[in-house]
C-alpha cells in the first residue's frame, strides 16, 4: 500500500489551521493538527476530520446535472456552459441586465479560486442585482473600515497574544474559532493571555463557551451594546483619559455626540451596571495593552455600523489602535486590499425597498422582494455560487418561494441542497482536498503574519473541474456575446492565468517579496513574525488621517435614542453557533453531526415558568415574519428575556440530496427572522434581537 503525508490547510473557517493528511492507496485515512505551522501550531477542531467526508460523499456532485421533466440528469461540462452562457444573456436581452441576479455565498472566501477567478465572471453580468452574504456578516466591519482608514477591507485585529484586556463583544470564538480574527487555537491563545496576567471580559445575552472561560461575563439586552459602547467612550473622555495620535481628527465632535450617553443611561438600555460600565472604561483606558473586539453579534443586529464604529473609537482615543497589544493591521505576503475597491456605499439603491448598495452588493434581506415584485428590473434569474440563502437568509421561506417563480436558475455548489434544488443546472466544483491552496483573505485578518501555500493533497478526477475552471469558462462564454474592445482582451489575458501564477505574482510584488517556488519549499508555512505597527503611512485616506466624526454614523444616533427597548411579553430572538455546525452545509457528515441534538431553543427558566413551559417541550417561535416549531431547552446560561436558535437547520425539503442530513432535526432560524428588520445605515440584516413569542404548540 502506498502511503503519504501530505500538508495542506483546513479551509471550513476561519482559522485556516495546518492539517497533516495521510492518503493511502488514493484514499485519506487520517486528518491531524500540523505542529510546524506557525499561526496554528498544530490546532484543529473536529470539523477538519469532516474534509475527509466531503471527499466521500456520495451525495456530492462530481459533474454537472440539469433538471429535467423525470429528474436530475447528469450532463457534460460543455452542454452546462452553453446553457447558462446562452440562458442568462437571453433573459438580460429581455428584460434588462439587472433581470439577472447573483448570491455568493460564504465558501468563496475560503476557495483561492474562487476569489481569483469568480469576481471577473460575475462582472460580466453587469448586473446590479448583486448579494452576498457580507450583508448578513461582516458588512459593518467593512462599513468603519471603509469611514475610517479608507478601504473595506482594512481591518485592524485585535494582537490577542500580546494584550493584556480583551474586551469581547457578540464573538464566541471557542465556537466559532474567530472571526474577522483569524486566531487558530483561540482557547489556548486566550489561557496565555491569563497566564500572562491579562482579563478577558466577554459581553454577550448568553454565557457561551467563551465566556466561561472569561474572567468576566456580563449579560447584555440584544441589539443595545451601542448603547455601551457609546458610554463606554463617554466615561473614557469624561475620565480625561482620551489621548488621540496626531492623524486622528473629529475628537470634539465625538464627545459632543456620546455626552448623553452616560454610564446610567446606558445601563437602563442594556441591563449592565453603571458602575461595570465605569469600571471597564477605566480598565480598559489603563491597562496599557487593550483591545475591544466585537462580532457577529454586535454586527447582524439593528445598531450594527455604530457598534463598529465606536468599537474602532475606543480602540482609537485609548491610543490602542496599531500598538502592540491592541489591534492592529496585519501585513500579509500577499496583499488582499489590491484586489479589491475601496469601497463605495449608496452608489444605487434597491429597487423595491431603496437599500444602499455596499462595495457594489445590494443587502441579502431585499433578494425576495426583488424577485417577487413585478416592474422593470425584477429579478428573472438567480446565479447562487457557494451558497444558501434559502436556510442562511432572514426569511428564507419567502426566498424558498421565489426561487420557484424564476425563469432560470444556475448554482455552482457540490450539492443539491434547500437552495440548489430550485436550480435549472448545477455546476460541481472540485473539493478542497483537491484544489491548490494559498489563503488570500485570512492572513489579511490573522493575529500573525505568516503564509502558506498548499498544492493539492489528492488528484483532481480527469472529469471534475475545478471552481476557477468554471468560471473561466462561463466568463470566457458570456464575453464571446460582446463584441471586441480593450476590456475584452485584457479580460480574456486576466482569465487565463491560474490561481497558481496570480499568487506568484502577488507574493513576488508583496511587502517580503516571496514567490510561491519559496513558499512551496516548506509547505508547513513560514511565519513573517508578530504585527506590526503602519499608521499613519497604510491609511488609505489621501490625507493618511482618520476622521472619527463620522456623518453618516454620528447621524444615526437620533435612532438608537429613539429605539424602543420596552418588552411587552416579547422575547428577543439571537443565534448561536456550535464546534460541530458549519453553517449550513455540513450537516452531511455523519461524523460531525452525531451526539446530542443541539438545534433546541435556549431559555431561561425563569421565562418558561411564566410561560407554564416546560424543559424539552415543543414550542412554536413566532416573529413578524412566521412560526417554527421546535424543541425548548431551559437554559441558565440564558439572560432572562433573551432566547437563542442556531442558524443552518431546517433540512429535510423535498428534492435536497443529503441523505445524512435530511435527518437532522431542527427548524430554520431564518424561517422566523425578519427580513424587515434591517440596521438602515448599510443595510445590513438584523438576524440578532428578532422580536419573539413562545408559545405551546
Ligand atoms: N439567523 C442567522 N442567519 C445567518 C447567520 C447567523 O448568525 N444567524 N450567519 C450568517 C453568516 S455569518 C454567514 S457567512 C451566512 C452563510 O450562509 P451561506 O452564504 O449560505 O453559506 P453556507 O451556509 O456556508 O453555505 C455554503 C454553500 O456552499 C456550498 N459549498 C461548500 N463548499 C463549496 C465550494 O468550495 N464551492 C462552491 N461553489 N460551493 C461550496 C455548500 O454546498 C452550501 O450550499 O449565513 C448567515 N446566516
Ligand atoms: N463551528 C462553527 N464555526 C464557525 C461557523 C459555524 O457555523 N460553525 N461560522 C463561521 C462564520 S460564517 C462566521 S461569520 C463566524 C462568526 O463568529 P462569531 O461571531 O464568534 O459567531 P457566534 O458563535 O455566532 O457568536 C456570536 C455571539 O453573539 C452573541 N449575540 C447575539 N446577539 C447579541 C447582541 O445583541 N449583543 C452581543 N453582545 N452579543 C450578541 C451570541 O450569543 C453569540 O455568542 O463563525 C465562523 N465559524
Ligand atoms: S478551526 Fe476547525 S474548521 Fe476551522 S480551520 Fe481549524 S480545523 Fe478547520
Ligand atoms: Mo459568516
Amino acid at each position: 500500500m502506498a502511503t503519504t503525508v501530505r500538508r495542506t490547510s483546513c479551509n471550513l473557517c476561519e482559522a485556516i489551521c495546518g492539517v497533516l493528511v495521510t492518503v493511502e492507496d488514493g484514499r485519506v485515512t487520517d486528518i491531524r493538527g500540523d505542529e510546524s505551522d506557525p499561526l496554528s501550531r498544530g490546532h484543529i477542531c473536529p470539523k477538519a476530520v469532516a474534509l475527509r467526508d466531503l471527499q466521500d460523499d456520495p451525495d456530492r456532485l462530481t459533474t454537472p446535472v440539469r433538471r429535467t421533466p423525470d429528474g436530475w440528469r447528469e450532463i457534460g461540462w460543455d452542454a452546462a456552459y452553453e446553457l447558462v452562457v446562452e440562458r442568462l444573456p437571453a433573459i438580460q436581452r429581455e428584460h434588462g441586465r439587472n433581470a439577472v441576479g447573483v448570491y455568493l455565498g460564504n465558501p468563496n472566501v475560503h476557495s483561492l479560486g474562487a476569489l481569483t477567478h469568480m469576481p471577473t465572471m460575475v462582472r460580466q453580468l453587469r448586473t446590479r442585482n448583486r448579494f452576498s452574504a457580507t450583508s448578513i456578516d461582516q458588512l459593518p466591519h467593512m462599513l468603519a473600515a471603509y469611514l475610517l482608514y479608507g478601504h473595506q477591507l482594512m481591518v485592524a485585529v485585535p494582537d490577542i497574544d500580546r494584550t493584556s484586556y480583551l474586551l469581547m463583544l457578540g464573538a464566541n470564538p471557542l465556537a466559532s474559532n474567530g472571526s474577522m480574527m483569524t486566531a487558530p487555537g483561540v482557547g489556548r491563545r486566550l489561557k496565555d493571555l491569563q497566564r500572562r496576567g491579562g482579563k478577558v471580559v466577554v459581553i454577550d445575552p448568553r454565557r457561551t463557551e467563551t465566556a466561561a472561560v472569561a474572567d468576566e461575563h456580563h449579560f447584555v439586552r440584544p441589539g443595545t451594546d451601542a448603547a455601551f459602547l457609546l458610554a463606554l467612550v463617554h466615561q473614557v473622555i469624561a475620565d480625561g483619559h482620551a489621548r488621540t495620535a496626531p492623524y486622528v481628527d473629529g475628537l470634539a465632535a465625538v464627545e459632543q455626540a456620546v455626552g448623553p450617553w452616560t454610564p446610567e443611561r446606558a445601563a437602563a438600555i442594556t441591563g449592565i451596571d453603571a458602575a461595570v460600565i465605569r469600571r471597564i472604561a477605566h480598565e480598559f483606558a489603563t491597562s496599557g495593552r487593550a483591545a475591544c473586539y466585537g462580532r457577529v453579534g454586535v454586527s447582524t443586529q439593528q445598531f450594527g455600523a455604530i457598534c463598529q464604529w465606536a468599537i474602532q473609537v475606543l480602540n482609537i482615543v485609548t491610543g490602542n489602535l496599531d500598538r502592540p497589544g491592541g489591534t492592529m493591521f496585519p501585513r500579509p505576503a500577499v496583499n488582499a486590499l489590491l484586489g479589491l475597491g475601496r469601497g463605495h456605499l449608496g452608489a444605487w439603491k434597491s429597487r423595491v425597498r431603496g437599500l444602499p448598495e455596499f462595495g457594489g452588493e445590494l443587502p441579502v434581506s431585499t433578494m425576495a422582494e426583488e424577485i417577487l415584485t413585478p416592474g422593470d428590473g425584477r429579478i428573472r434569474a438567480m446565479v447562487t455560487i457557494a451558497g444558501n440563502p434559502v436556510l442562511s437568509t432572514p426569511n428564507g421561506r419567502r426566498l424558498d418561494e421565489a426561487l420557484d417563480t424564476l425563469d432560470f436558475m444556475v448554482a455552482v455548489d457540490p450539492y443539491i441542497n434547500e437552495t440548489t434544488r430550485h436550480a435549472d443546472v448545477i455546476l460541481p466544483p472540485a473539493p478542497p482536498l483537491e484544489r491548490d491552496h494559498y489563503d488570500v483573505i485570512f492572513h489579511q485578518l490573522a493575529v500573525r503574519n505568516t503564509a502558506r501555500w498548499n498544492d493539492a493533497v489528492l488528484p483532481k478526477p480527469p472529469k471534475a473541474r475545478h471552481d476557477w475552471e468554471i468560471f473561466r469558462e462561463l466568463a470566457s462564454g458570456l464575453l464571446r456575446r460582446t463584441p471586441m474592445s480593450r476590456r475584452k482582451v485584457t479580460t480574456t489575458a486576466r482569465l487565463r492565468l491560474s490561481p497558481r501564477r496570480i499568487v506568484d505574482l502577488g507574493l513576488r510584488i508583496g511587502p517580503y517579496r516571496l514567490s510561491l517556488r519559496k513558499l512551496r519549499t516548506s509547505p508547513g508555512g513560514i511565519d513573517l513574525g508578530p504585527l506590526q505597527p503602519a499608521l499613519p503611512g497604510a491609511l488609505h485616506h489621501k490625507n493618511k488621517r482618520i476622521d472619527l466624526a463620522q456623518r453618516m454614523i454620528l447621524d444615526d444616533l437620533p435612532r438608537l435614542a429613539a429605539s424602543d427597548t420596552g418588552n411587552d411579553g416579547e422575547l428577543l430572538l439571537i443565534g448561536r453557533r456550535h464546534l460541530r455546525n458549519n453553517n449550513s452545509w455540513m450537516h452531511n457528515s455523519a461524523r460531525l453531526v452525531k451526539g446530542r441534538p443541539r438545534h433546541q431553543l435556549l431559555m431561561n427558566p425563569r421565562d418558561l415558568a411564566e410561560r407554564d413551559l416546560a424543559d424539552g417541550q415543543l414550542v412554536n417561535v413566532s416573529s413578524a415574519a412566521g412560526t417554527v416549531a421546535v424543541e425548548v431547552a431551559a437554559s441558565n446560561d440564558m439572560m432572562p428575556g433573551v432566547v437563542s436558535l442556531p442558524h443552518g437547520f431546517g433540512h429535510g425539503r423535498p428534492g435536497a440530496r443529503l441523505s445524512v442530513a435530511n435527518q437532522v432535526a431542527g427548524p430554520s432560524v431564518n424561517d422566523v427572522t425578519d427580513a424587515e428588520l434591517t440596521d438602515t445605515v448599510a443595510g445590513t440584516s438584523a438576524v440578532n434581537g428578532v422580536p419573539v413569542t413562545v408559545t405551546a404548540c
